[in-house]
């Protein structure tokens, strides 16, 4: 057989490309002057994608690639790779899981403090002047004392979100599909049951077809004028126009976002509401936890070249063997 190689369809982080290109084997598809007639020609010899962020991997284009035993995605969640058709076709997918747990966990509890107690809006007032023009900052109408929280998808993120709601007193409930026996918060089978019970949700739901725009007007009505959203699983579970809407009508009492139906695009509408906190998804963007998942693309591309088992292939791609 021909030799085999890693094709990178966009630029990844250094250490990723360092530890490919240390391969001798990684081809970069943006350097070719003509990608496609590159992909026709060599399309055969490719057995590995490293691929991340918004770069769709639909079965059209990994049927491009008939060899092709592996794609590496950078992020833990994967809503752009169908690892469905992967699975069926016997290429494994892989993502980044445990490493960036806690950092998004605390990333959701600092965009939680910050959506409650008005902190990006009262540090606002201080840079504008107004402490001296116009004296202290109001008193925030909302308040994390006393208040429940509902979980949405209480995986490794949702889990560690919920030890931290622990440490700050809160009340905790959960949906998801499945109940887990093992947890001691209350499950609800219905998201808008759960959002009429709790003052704050938060999501951590995955993206794809499944989760896509659950919390819709009915979810925002059920969670009532004092009621906080936090987003930061992924932008598609939240009905984006609805939230705005909801926003904007008081229908709740604010948002902390840190994903987007259309990253890197933001609604204009939604940067005007003063009731919303907009972070640019940093839920893990920290050097340290983004080291830790560019090596797990790198060691899951090896390990398919030393005809080893990858370190964190997805539910719907397990290993069986290269
Ligand atoms: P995980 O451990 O696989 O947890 C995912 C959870 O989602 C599971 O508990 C699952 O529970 C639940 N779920 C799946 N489909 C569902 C559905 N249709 N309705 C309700 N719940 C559903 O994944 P994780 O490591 O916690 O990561 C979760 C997500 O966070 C990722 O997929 C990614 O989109 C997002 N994320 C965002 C950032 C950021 O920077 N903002 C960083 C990392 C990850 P059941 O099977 O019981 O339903
Ligand atoms: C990353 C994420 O920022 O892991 C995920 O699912 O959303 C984030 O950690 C992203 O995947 C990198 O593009």
């Amino acid at each position: 057989m021909a030799a085999t190689y890693i094709l990178a369809p966009k630029p990844l982080m250094p250490l990723i490309m360092e530890g490919l290109k240390a391969t001798g084997r990684l081809h970069c598809l943006w350097e070719m002057d003509n990608p496609d007639a590159f992909i026709l020609e060599y399309g055969e010899n490719i057995g590995a994608i490293a691929t991340g962020g918004h770069i769709k991997i639909d079965a059209t284009y990994m049927s491009k690639f008939p060899n092709l035993k592996i794609v590496a995605n950078f992020g833990v969640g994967y809503d752009t790779v169908d690892a469905k058709w992967a699975g069926e076709h016997g290429i494994i997918v892989s993502n980044t899981p445990d490493v960036l747990t806690e950092e998004v966990a605390d990333t959701a509890l600092g965009l939680l403090i910050m959506t409650v107690r008005e902190l990006p809006q009262s540090e606002r007032y201080l840079r504008a002047g107004h402490w001296q023009e116009k004296g202290p900052y109001p008193l925030t109408l909302n308040t994390l004392r006393g208040k429940s929280v509902g979980i949405l998808a209480l995986g490794r993120i949702g889990k560690a979100i919920a030890t931290r709601c622990e440490a700050f007193g809160l009340k905790i409930s959960y949906h998801g599909r499945t109940e887990q026996k093992d947890v001691p918060y209350t499950y609800y089978q219905t998201l808008v049951g759960m959002a009429k019970d709790v003052d704050i949700l938060i999501s951590a739901a995955p993206g794809g077809a499944s989760t896509f725009h659950s919390i819709n007007a009915e979810v925002l009505k059920a969670l009532g004028p004092m009621g906080i959203l936090i987003n930061i699983g992924r932008g598609s579970v939240v009905d984006e126009k609805s939230l705005i809407k909801a926003l904007h009508d008081k229908v709740i009492f604010a948002a902390g976002l840190d994903v987007f139906e259309d990253e890197p695009q933001v609604p204009k509408e939604l940067i005007e509401l003063e009731n919303a906190v907009l972070l640019p998804h940093v839920g893990s963007a920290s050097h340290h936890t983004r080291n830790l998942m560019g090596q797990l693309v790198v060691d899951n591309i090896l390990a398919f070249f030393a005809g080893k088992a990858p370190p964190t292939p997805v539910a719907e791609t397990p290993f069986k063997g290269w």
